[in-house]
This record gives structure tokens, sequence and C-alpha cells, in this order.
């Protein structure tokens, strides 16, 4: 296991559930002084963004980009991709494919969270749920093409109809019938959705790929009641070995949200894990 941490990337300006102060660099800078082994950034839009300057500045502190984080296509620009607006799903797709390509030359994969959009916006269609899978599966096509590999994160209730847990995330792959899609769990998702959350582990099992960590009350480990333990005890056994990054409210302030965390997860992650 290898702990990460999600951060803004130069592009977003508010990311709810991102940590870390100050500039890029000065994030990335922070990140590998904490302690960190790998850097997550939100994107918003890759055509803005210097791709040699970001992959330099992440790679000279000595970070890897396990993944590019897709949610502010939709916080931001409102992008997503199941709807029934045809030039919205049009730009979405478009959006995304850009978000694809940075990730091939970062060599990182793309988590869909938000950005899948909706069932129920797709309105009176006879088969919501397959209309989802034709155009998540058609944006998997395009990243299998240039070698990357795709997330898709469960969403408690309030932010999605579809996917709410591991068990329908891998419903949804097993439709889509992509070798490169995969889930990523959130703990504070699994939290609301899945009957258990060690249960949910293992039922994602080979296809678990990446994880979300925060409390109960999305803040910093220690801060709420999820059951640590059991959690790590079931990702030692299934010998997970992808990232835990933290994926929280900046709060007390985005600082101190990071280095209480990179310090909880010392008790869980060996120090041979985290370089
Ligand atoms: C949103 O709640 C979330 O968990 C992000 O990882 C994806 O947008
Ligand atoms: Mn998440």
């Amino acid at each position: 296991m290898k702990p990460g941490v999600v951060v803004n990337g130069p592009d977003v300006i508010y990311g709810p559930l991102a940590l870390l102060s100050g500039t890029f660099e000065e994030k990335v800078a922070k990140a590998a002084r904490m302690g960190y082994r790998g850097i997550e950034f939100m994107v918003r839009d890759p055509a803005g963004l210097d791709w040699a300057w970001v992959k330099a500045t992440i790679q000279n502190a000595g970070l890897e980009v396990p993944q590019v984080v897709t949610g502010e296509l939709f916080g931001a620009d409102g992008l997503c991709l199941v709807t029934a607006d045809d030039d919205l799903y049009r730009r979405a797709e478009e959006r995304t494919r850009l978000v694809i390509d940075l990730a091939a030359y970062l060599g990182a994969m793309v988590n869909i969270g938000r950005l899948r959009g909706q069932l129920r916006l797709l309105g009176d269609v006879a088969d919501p749920y397959s209309v989802a899978v034709e155009r998540l599966r058609k944006v998997a096509l395009y990243a299998a093409e240039r070698g990357v590999k795709i997330t898709l994160e469960p969403l408690n209730r309030y932010e999605s109809d579809f996917i709410p847990n591991a068990i329908e995330g891998r419903r949804f792959i097993e439709a889509m019938g992509c070798d490169n899609v995969g889930l990523m769990l959130d703990l504070f998702h699994m939290n609301i959705e899945d009957a258990s959350i060690e249960e949910g582990l293992r039922q994602a099992g080979d296809l678990l790929w990446h994880v979300h960590i925060a409390d109960t009350n999305r803040r910093y480990p220690g801060s709420g009641h999820m059951p640590y333990d059991s959690i790590f005890a079931t990702l030692r056994d299934m010998n997970y070995q992808g990232y835990v990054s933290a994926e929280m409210l900046p709060l007390p302030d985005p600082d101190t949200a990071a280095q209480r965390t990179i310090e909880f997860l010392r008790r869980y992650i060996q120090s041979d894990e985290r370089r």
C-alpha cells in the first residue's frame, strides 16, 4: 500500500475535497516532504495546462501520479456523460478524452465519479442503464487505445443515482466488458452505501485499483468512527498494493489535514511501502 494525497491541479480554483495549500509547486513539495508517495490532482481543462511542466514538477519531487481526478469537470463546469442533453454529452466526452490524453502522458489512471452523470437525466428512455454502460464503454475504449486505466468510483446516493457501492460497481464493469476498467472505492461513500466496508472491499476483489480515505465525517482519519483496524486488516489480507489517497474536507486547514492523515497512515503502512 502506498500513501497518496488529492490536491487541486493548477487549473482548479476551488475543489472542496483537496488538501495542501500554496502554488502547485508548493503543494507537490509539501506532499513529498510529509512522506506521501503519490499526488493525484483534480483537473478541470487540460487544454490550459503546461503538461511538461506538471510532469517535471511532480517527477522532480520524486512523486508518482496514481490518477487524475475528474470531479471538477462536473463540479466547476457541469460536464457529465450520462445526460439527455446531447451538446453537454459531446462536450463532456471531448473533455474526458483530453483528460485521458493527459493521463497517458503522465502514466496515470483516470477516475470517473461525478463526471458520469445520472440515469434520471436521460429522461424517458427505455433502458437508461444500458445507455450509461455504452457511454462509459466508449470512453473506456478510447482510454484502452492509449494504455490508460479507468477507475469507476461508486458514489453515495446524494451524488449519483447509479453505482452506489462495490457490488454495483462490479456489475457495471462486467456489463461494460472492458478490462482497463476497475474500481476506486472511497471509504466515505462506502460508509453510507456498502452494507459493510470490509465486505465491499472484498467484493471489489481484483478490481480494487485505488482507495480514497477519509473519516466518517469526511475529515482527516481519527476525526470520526471509521473502523480503520479492520479496514486495513482486510486490505492487507487481500494483498492490496495500490494507493490509499487522502481525499477529504480541508479542515481545520488543508496542510494540517494532510499532515494528520500521513501520521495516521504510518500506523498501517510500513515504511518500506512508503518509499
Ligand atoms: C466526490 O464525492 C468524490 O469522492 C470524488 O473522488 C470524485 O469526484
Ligand atoms: Mn472520492
